[in-house]
């Protein structure tokens, strides 16, 4: 005969955790994550701990390492320390990555922005830097954010070195090119503001529809989340704005979540208002089938961007600066596990992989192996020249081949660009 204490051991539901990325998947998303940032994770040790932990995080995206101005400051010349960083880091902990990102105004070293180029000179340029970085990074990403914040808050397309050289055809190059490089990630489009369901978030959608009629591929579109105590939307209405998105075959997830109070320090009651707008932001993942995972941008108000950029602003986290979990950590902790005991084990959307594979520790500074060729790299066959893998093969005033090597086909990115890929 059982005693009673025996018995209410048997009947008691298998321990879980109750942290943020176990609740995350027990409630259907492959990962509950958050940003690295580089100078923190070394130097912190409660930092490192908490991020490190699996059951808290699932996925890290670099906050800064593997941007154009971390990745290929100098033309020509990789330097992955920074971003290595955070991979390195997942894997240790058994978490996944987010790569983050390729092509944006921002955070784009002079060469670049400041450069006089023409539609094949800068092809050839951003070919060989999403060539590299993604080469190097290949295998570790669950998704790469390819193009970031190509829209401007009033709905126009934002002005940049990229836009006055191409018009729009940048975008779906980038992906083009993405996709030649890594075929196995997920490539999205990232940018904020679109949690208002404005001009901003039609001309998204019309972004993702430009990239499909151009045959180019696209997976995701990323919320990055930047929102403002009080003023973040409800819930249904969040999900409403996913839902324009997943109506078109792609994929959707929070990738930079932070909510600012806009005057310091946050009264009790705001901390509360503040709890609440993250659990409607959680809570419209949950709700949006194709909602794949949040990630919050830091997770704890000691490292933020947000007191940098607006002044008098911040306290925006999941965790105070002394690592003391939020009203707000609470209140998506209580969504997620709200979810979670309705979710049966079966239905539950795989989790993301997570980093296993090994590379060389770091590359402090590599020369670019896999330059873009524009018309030096073709090989002559029986049937006349044909262009390597990756090298021009037509487009406007293209006198070159036209053919490629086998395997590869002369796929046309732009008027003035088609590529062997
Ligand atoms: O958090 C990043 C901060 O450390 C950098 O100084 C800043 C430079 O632009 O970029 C911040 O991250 C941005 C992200 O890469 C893209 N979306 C907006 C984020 C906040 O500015």
């Amino acid at each position: 005969m059982h005693s009673k204490s025996v018995l209410a051991a048997l009947l008691a539901p298998a321990a879980v955790s109750a942290q943020l990325h176990d609740l995350a998947v027990r409630a259907g998303l492959k990962y509950f994550g958050t940003a690295l940032r580089e100078g923190a994770i070394n130097s912190d040790s409660q930092y490192a701990a908490i991020l490190g932990d699996n059951r808290e995080f699932g996925q890290l995206v670099p906050e800064n390492g593997q941007k154009w101005e971390s990745t290929q400051r100098t033309r020509g010349q990789f330097t992955f320390t920074q971003g290595d960083i955070t991979t390195n880091t997942a894997r240790q902990n058994g978490q996944g990555v987010r790569c983050h990102t390729l092509t944006w105004h921002s955070q784009l070293p002079s060469w670049v922005r400041d450069g006089s180029w023409t539609k094949a000179t800068l092809t050839e340029v951003m070919e060989t830097h999403i060539n590299n970085v993604m080469g190097h990074y290949i295998g570790q990403c669950y998704a790469w954010d390819v193009v970031n914040e190509a829209i401007n808050d009033d709905g126009n397309w934002r002005d940049s070195v990229f836009l006055s050289t191409f018009g729009t055809e940048y975008i779906p190059l980038s992906f083009q090119l993405a996709k030649a490089a890594d075929p196995n990630t997920k490539l999205y489009y990232n940018d904020y503001n679109l949690e208002y369901n404005g001009a901003k978030t039609d001309r998204a959608v019309e972004l993702v529809q430009l990239v499909k009629a151009a045959g180019a591929p696209i997976d995701g579109v990323g919320f990055q989340g930047h929102l403002i105590v009080g003023s973040t939307p409800g819930r249904s209405n969040l999900a409403t704005t996913l839902r324009r998105f997943t109506a078109l075959g792609v994929e959707v997830a929070y990738t930079e979540l932070d909510i600012r109070h806009s005057s310091l320090p946050a009264s009790a009651s705001a901390q509360v208002t503040q709890g609440n707008d993250f659990a409607n932001v959680v809570g419209s993942c949950l709700d949006v089938t194709g909602c794949v995972g949040v990630t919050v941008w830091s997770f704890t108000d000691k490292y933020s961007w947000i007191p940098e950029t607006f002044d008098g602003q911040g306290d925006a986290l999941i965790y105070d600066a002394n690592f003391n979990k939020k009203a707000a950590w609470t209140s998506i902790s209580s969504v997620l596990a709200a979810k979670a005991t309705g979710v049966p084990t079966s239905t539950r959307t795989s989790t993301m992989i997570t980093v296993t594979t090994t590379r060389p520790p770091t590359s402090t500074s590599t020369t670019a192996t896999r330059t873009s060729s524009a018309a030096t790299s073709s090989t002559s066959s029986a049937g006349g020249a044909e262009q390597t893998r990756w090298g021009q093969c037509g487009g406007m005033y293209w006198t070159g081949p036209t053919r490629c090597q086998s395997p590869w086909t002369c796929r046309k990115q732009n008027d003035w660009y088609s590529q062997c890929l």
